[in-house]
């Protein structure tokens, strides 16, 4: 018998990915939902059952969990640090996703639950320098977690815990570091650094410009993990018999100005930096400490930044030389 899967955020990044991962290991069923027109999904897969649908309702989330073995909660309303810091009530109404989802799964007796949380849950105080120490996941205590949406992760994290404790709902919990990759955002808003500084490159060597905007003074630090390590990654946590918290990210730790000069060898075109102070920074560094990961599931990413920035870099280029700049990947209002 085929098991039956739901992928809530289908139509965005990760989702989409995670998606193309189980049509290409076969066996299940595989159920769609996103809160946007299925137009406007980053991949749109003809064998799948798709709902466009808002999962913030608990009447949604009854229907589409329905006669389902395994839910990944991949949704919410998120993105860079352009759209998180100036979004925060929106970021935090994701709460209603990951709620409604759980009082579903419990009606409809999930057999497993996967809940995407992100590395914004960690202290701020721990973050505070360039190059930190790679992040445990005990350092989420005491809480002081990214404004808004860090707050929701967390909180919803531990709602996670208690069915597990109080319903014996199965869960299971990564927090995902800055992840990148094609068939993401990288234009709008919503996108993070990595998307971002390819394609101000890539403007810039289209239009033979000589300079692009930094945010902040480049010298702030973060580790990126590629698409395909991040879904390597969630299965591993996903068919592990733990209901522990997970890191799921890279131990490569470089400046943005380091990043900005593997992209700019990438294109084989040099930049100047304007930083601008005044835009949005987040921590001052940030990166995983993946011995938990290593020491129980015997896993660790394997893919090197200059890899997936070059993936990534070629992805963006199409888009843009295509003229596909009002693609469904560069808007930040869907
Ligand atoms: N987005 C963006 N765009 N960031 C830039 C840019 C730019 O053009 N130029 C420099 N930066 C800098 C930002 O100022 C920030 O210091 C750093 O790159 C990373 O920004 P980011 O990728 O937008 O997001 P963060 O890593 O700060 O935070 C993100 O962390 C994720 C989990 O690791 C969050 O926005 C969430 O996407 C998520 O929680």
């Amino acid at each position: 018998m085929k098991k039956n899967i739901l992928i809530c955020g289908a139509g965005g990044f990760i989702g989409g990915h995670l998606v193309n991962y189980f049509r290409n290991n076969g066996g299940f069923n595989i159920v769609c939902a996103d809160i946007k027109p299925i137009e406007y999904w980053f991949q749109i897969f003809e064998d799948t059952k798709k709902h466009s649908l808002d999962l913030k309702e608990f009447e949604n989330c009854l229907k589409v969990t329905s006669n389902i073995d395994y839910v990944f909660n991949m949704a919410c309303n998120m993105g860079g640090m352009g759209f998180i810091e100036n979004n925060k009530a929106e970021c935090m109404l994701s709460v209603l996703i990951n709620t409604n989802l759980l009082r579903a799964c419990k009606i409809n007796d999930i057999k497993r639950y996967f809940f995407s949380s992100s590395a914004c849950v960690y202290n701020a105080q721990k973050q505070k320098q360039t190059f930190v120490k790679g992040l445990k996941e005990a350092d989420a205590y005491p809480a002081e977690p990214e404004d808004g949406y860090g707050w929701e992760k967390l909180f919803s994290e531990r709602m996670c815990r208690h069915f597990t404790e109080d319903f014996n709902l199965d869960t299971r919990i990564v927090r995902y570091h800055n992840i990148f990759g094609p068939l993401g955002t990288y234009d709008g808003g919503r996108e993070k650094a990595p998307a971002a500084l390819c394609r101000k490159i890539i403007n810039a060597k289209i239009n033979k410009k000589k300079d692009i905007e930094v945010w902040g003074d480049g010298e702030q630090t973060r580790s990126f993990l590629y698409i395909e390590d991040c879904i390597e990654g969630t299965l591993k946590v996903f068919n592990s018999n733990s209901n522990n918290v997970f890191n799921v990210g890279s131990d490569e730790q470089v400046s943005i100005n380091q990043m900005i000069e593997i992209i700019e060898n990438i294109a084989n075109y040099k930049v100047k930096k304007n930083y601008d102070l005044s835009k949005p920074k987040g921590v001052r560094g940030r990166s995983s400490d993946n011995t938990f990961i290593k020491s129980e599931l015997s896993w660790e990413p394997s893919i090197k930044l200059k890899d997936g920035l070059e993936k990534t870099y070629s992805w963006i280029y199409d888009q843009i030389a295509s003229g596909s700049n009002i693609s469904k990947f560069s808007r930040s209002n869907i």
